[in-house]
């Protein structure tokens, strides 16, 4: 069984980050690891929030896998939290990477036009920092454009995102896939490309013009699980592209939904069809 390593907050109500990257990845059929960064009662996009920093617990638990002698198949990180732990979870990359391990970073701080609240940036450059270990990368085009610094556009072209993706490529990530690209009236997705085979991919599905929290790391967790079992980058991003359209579907039509996440629980099944 591959074993995969996720690191990111934990948000107790939300579902985001771990609380989706664990029940997918596991779905998919891999062990799934986690190291919380944080503690949060919920995700940010609510009024108010509580946070525990866990930087200090990073140093002691890898030193404990360090003497079990513990690898990763891959290893993933979303949402971090604190500039300082980014240099961390950079040592953690380099302590458990293989020769086959695979590196997916989403580096997850923005979205919409906007930092999400308690970052800067500061924490933007760092974050870029990290891509630069990365084999593949996921920014949704607002974190692309803060990274890059090109002007954030929500109307855009095949030509704006190619040279998003050419400016990302040069922090050093074999794969860079930008995510929330619509390049026709009515769809959403993603457009990619391989620095290796020199290779752009596109991927567009139907838009639903609702903002949902928590799809992002749907997608990536979905990514991640989808690699694991052996798909290529492109048709795992398509499987992750459609399965985090099936469930925004889904959610949409339930009438009890609640404001702050999908209903990815009902759509599981689903994925492991
Ligand atoms: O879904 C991204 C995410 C993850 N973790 C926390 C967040 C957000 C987005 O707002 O606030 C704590």
């Amino acid at each position: 069984m591959k074993r995969v390593l996720t690191v990111q907050d934990i948000s107790c109500l939300g579902k985001c980050s771990l609380t989706i990257a664990l029940p997918v990845i596991s779905a998919l059929g891999s062990e799934t690891v986690i190291l919380p960064t944080a503690l949060l009662s919920n995700h940010t996009a609510f009024k108010g929030f509580t946070c525990k920093d866990l930087s200090d617990q990073i140093g002691p638990i890898a030193d404990q896998w360090k003497e079990e002698g513990v690898t990763f198949d891959a290893i993933y990180t979303g949402y971090l939290g604190t500039i300082s732990q980014i240099d961390q979870i950079r040592e953690l990359i380099r302590t458990f990477r293989g020769a086959d391990t695979l590196v997916f970073v989403d580096p997850v701080m923005a979205d919409n036009g906007k930092l999400y609240t308690g970052f800067d940036m500061d924490y933007v450059k760092k974050n870029t920092e990290l891509c630069a270990d990365a084999d593949i990368i996921v920014p949704n085009i607002t974190e692309a454009c803060l990274m890059t610094g090109m002007e954030y556009k929500e109307q855009h072209d095949e030509a704006y995102i190619k040279e998003l993706l050419a400016r990302l490529t040069q922090f050093g990530a074999k794969t860079t896939v930008v995510t929330g690209v619509s390049l026709r009236e009515g769809k959403t997705g993603i457009m990619g490309y391989d620095s290796l085979g020199d290779e752009y991919f596109v991927y567009q599905n139907k838009k639903i013009d609702r903002i949902f929290h928590g799809t992002g790391d749907l997608f990536s967790s979905t990514c991640v699980g989808e690699l694991m079992r052996g798909k290529s980058c492109k048709e795992a991003m398509q499987i992750a592209a459609d399965y985090t359209a099936h469930t925004i579907e889904v959610t949409m039509q339930n009438p009890d939904k609640p404001w702050y996440g999908v209903d990815f629980e009902t759509t599981l099944p689903y994925l492991m069809r």
